[in-house]
Order: structure tokens, then sequence, then C-alpha cells
């Protein structure tokens, strides 16, 4: 079903509930981290990457953000280890923004917001048959979070900000290929995880996500390029409601 949820206005973001009771569920995203009360989990391991540039197929826009999409009929882009158990293939990846470059990113860090924010969306392939299928159970998703920062253009969003000028209306897609979306990776591997959602409609809790701690970069011009698409589409940090986060 279409349902016309939005990001402004009356179908804003606190009248999502109406529609999707589980907006106000116990395990909603985003959240503010708040550092001082992160567990210490020695038990969690390396996160460990394989994405193959072969598998980046298109980019689209969708009215609300524009996806990147993959092609995941198999293994070949893949996140493992960490907090997960088995293997979560590559679907797409897109940001959120806001309508300055003081805020826009979904979670927060002590209060603190970034400009935007990256979500890699991957789906448990060992236990399901596809993204549909997986992103309505609790272990079906992960998603890679990055946090992107204000400061000198970044040369890899370039490259995406670029593809932009061929999807500048709803429903409109390009080809986009042989895009490495590690190339959008901080340096540092240190990361917090915890049991969340989707986080705008359908708002599945369905989610593991795995937040980067180090924020890359992006341009203040490059996000004015995100603008010209849709002006915001963040949702603000929803109760932490008992759930721990852990580094
Ligand atoms: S997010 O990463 O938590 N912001 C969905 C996926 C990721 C997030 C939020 C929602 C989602 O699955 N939405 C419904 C289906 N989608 C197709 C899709 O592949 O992902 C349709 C859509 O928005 O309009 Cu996004
Ligand atoms: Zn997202």
């Amino acid at each position: 079903a279409s349902l016309n949820w939005s990001y402004q206005g009356n179908n804003g973001p606190d009248q999502w509930h109406k529609l999707y009771p589980i907006a106000n569920g116990n395990h909603q995203s985003p959240i503010d981290i708040k550092t001082k009360k992160v567990k210490k989990d020695p038990s969690l391991g390396h996160l460990k990457i394989t994405w193959n540039l072969n598998t980046c197929k298109e980019i689209v826009n969708i009215g609300h953000s524009f996806h990147v999409n993959f092609e995941d009929k198999d293994n070949l882009s893949v996140v493992t280890g960490g907090p997960l158990t088995g293997n979560y293939r590559l679907h797409q990846f897109h940001f959120h923004w806001g309508q300055t470059d003081d805020h826009g990113s979904e979670h927060t860090v002590d209060g603190a917001k970034y400009a935007s924010e990256l979500h890699l969306v991957h789906w448990n392939s060992d236990k399901y048959s596809s993204f549909a299928d997986a992103s309505d159970k609790p272990d079906g998703l992960s998603i890679v979070a990055v946090f992107l920062k204000v400061g000198p253009p970044n040369e890899h969003v370039q490259e995406i900000v670029t593809a932009l000028g061929s999807i500048k209306t709803k429903g409109k897609q390009a080809p986009f290929t042989n895009f490495d979306p590690s190339t959008l990776l901080p340096a540092s591997l240190d990361y917090w995880t915890y049991p969340g959602s989707l986080t705008h409609p359908p708002l599945f809790e369905s989610v593991t996500w795995i937040i980067y701690k180090e924020p890359i970069t992006i341009s203040s011009e490059q996000l004015a390029q995100f603008r010209s698409l849709i002006l915001t589409n963040h949702r603000l940090p929803q109760e932490l409601k008992g759930r721990q986060v852990r580094t």
C-alpha cells in the first residue's frame, strides 16, 4: 500500500503512529547514543565487510530520498561478524539530511547532530529469501551507518551527487555501476551497535544497527545538491526504552 507519509506537514513523523502504530514501539530508531552509558562488550568481534563494486546497479529517486540499489541475488557483497550471526547481503544505500547544515543526521551522539547520515541496508541471506521477506523479522536486517560532517568536498560522495543530475524527479532512475561503497567508510573501525527499527514507515523493528563512531566529510555545496531532491528527510531520536548500546 502506498500510504502517504511524509517528513513535513500533516503526515509528518509525529503522525506516523496513526497508520503505523509500531512508531510508538519499544525498539524504534534512531536514538541518541549516550556515550557514558555504552557497554563495552569484549565478545563483540571486528565487523567483516566484503563489498564488490560489481554489485552496484542503479540510482533511483524515490521522492522522500534517493537510493543506490545493489544486485543481491548472491553473497558477493556482505557484512558479517561483529554483533551479527551469519551473512547480511547489501541491498541499497541512501542518506538522510536536514534543511540546514547544522542538523540532518538521524542518530545523535550525546545530543550532537551531524549534517547527514549514510545507511547501508543489508538483509539476512542465511535465513531469508529476499529483502522483503527479511524486512519484518527481528534478525532480518542490519544497517551500517556513517555520519557525515561538513568539511572539504568528498570525492566519493561527488560521484553520487553528479548522478543526481539524471534523476531530478520522483520515479526516475539511472544506471549507477562500479561504485565501491567502502570508499564511504571512515578510517577507524570502531562502532556502536543496538537493536532498532527502520527509521521511516513501515518502521519494522528488524534492524541490528551498526554505527561507525568516526564521521566522514561532505561539503556544504554537496549537501545543497541533496536538498535539491527534498529539503529534509530525517526522523528525530526515539526513546531507548531499556535497550543497551554496545561497543
Ligand atoms: S532506514 O535505513 O532505516 N532509513 C526501508 C529501508 C531502510 C530504512 C527505512 C525503510 C524500507 O524498506 N522501506 C520500504 C521499502 N522501500 C524499498 C527499499 O528498498 O527501501 C520503499 C521505499 O523506501 O519507498 Cu526504502
Ligand atoms: Zn535510512
